[in-house]
């Protein structure tokens, strides 16, 4: 392990992507290491996730462009999958993941940074799917989560055009929800984290599975996936905690994720 840095701060995991000499470029060995980070998370202790990249430049810079420019269309079509499943992965990672934007999030950095649950970023972020300049589409997800976080006309204006954009625009058309100086952006995103920790993990989880699978369908069923996940909240010890602190107006809870 070296390019996924992993670290656990009280109930806080935090994954660095850590390959800043190539402004933290995801080849394989990323997306392998990455993928193994992700399955080692200790769930039983661990209630929210910040994803960051290393150094003060970068997020991450896209997928690794040496190493797909000799792909076959086959291959192209494998490296995008593995991807794929990876940022998936993280998108459907049961407890939420705040993307802590710290520089360029360009082509597969702005897709994985879609892949989060919350995206922050730094003033000095810029945002962008430039695959077609390349010569390629966005591969890791661009094309469906970027038209699903914007509007459709605005996804396809940014990847049409392959034209990146700052901190503040990234802002205005509601890719991120705040942007920080530098130096706040990973307090911000720590307190953020803590913020979602304390509060009960299994509704936080049920929260963000219904939010997500009610996004794929329609109303009518989206409504029964969360009464399904609204009713299982019930008999666990937190919902009886979270209620009976209300009764006794007592402020401090004792969560334990049961
Ligand atoms: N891949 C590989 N290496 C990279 C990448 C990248 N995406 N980005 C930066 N690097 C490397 C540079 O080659 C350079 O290495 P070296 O020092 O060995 O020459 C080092 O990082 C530093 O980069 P620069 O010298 O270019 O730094 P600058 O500050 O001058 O420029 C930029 C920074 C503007 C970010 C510039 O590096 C750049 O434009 N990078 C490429 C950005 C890009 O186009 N990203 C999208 C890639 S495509 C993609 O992500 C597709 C995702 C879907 C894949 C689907 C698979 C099928």
């Amino acid at each position: 392990m070296g390019f996924v840095l992993y670290e656990q701060q009280d109930a806080v995991g935090v994954i660095t992507i850590n390959r800043p000499e190539a402004l933290n470029a995801l080849n394989s060995a990323v997306l392998d290491e990455l993928n193994t980070v992700l399955d080692a998370v200790d769930l039983a202790t661990t209630r929210c996730l910040v994803l960051t990249g290393a150094g003060e430049k970068s997020f991450v810079a896209g997928a690794d462009i040496g190493e797909m420019s000799s792909l076959t269309k086959a291959e192209g079509e494998a490296f995008g999958k593995k991807g794929n499943d990876v940022f998936r992965k993280l998108e459907t990672f049961p407890i939420p993941v705040i993307a802590a934007v710290n520089g360029f999030a360009l082509g597969g950095g702005c897709e994985i940074s879609m892949s989060c649950d919350i995206r922050i970023c730094s003033d000095n972020a810029m945002f962008g799917q430039p695959e077609v300049g390349l010569g390629i589409t966005p591969g890791f997800g661009g094309t469906q989560r970027l038209a699903r976080l914007v509007s459709p006309g605005m996804a396809k204006q940014l990847i049409y055009t392959a034209r990146n954009i700052k901190a503040d625009e990234a802002f205005r058309i509601g890719l991120v929800n705040a942007v920080y100086t530098q130096e706040e952006l990973m307090p911000a995103a720590m307190k953020m984290a803590a913020g979602i920790a304390k509060n009960a993990p299994i509704a936080v989880r049920n929260c963000k599975k219904a939010i997500n699978d009610g996004l794929q369908v329609d109303m009518d069923q989206a409504i029964v996936i969360e009464e399904k996940l609204f009713g299982d909240c019930f008999e666990s010890h937190d919902q009886k905690e979270g209620m009976s602190a209300f009764l006794e107006k007592r402020k401090e809870k004792t969560f334990t994720n049961n």
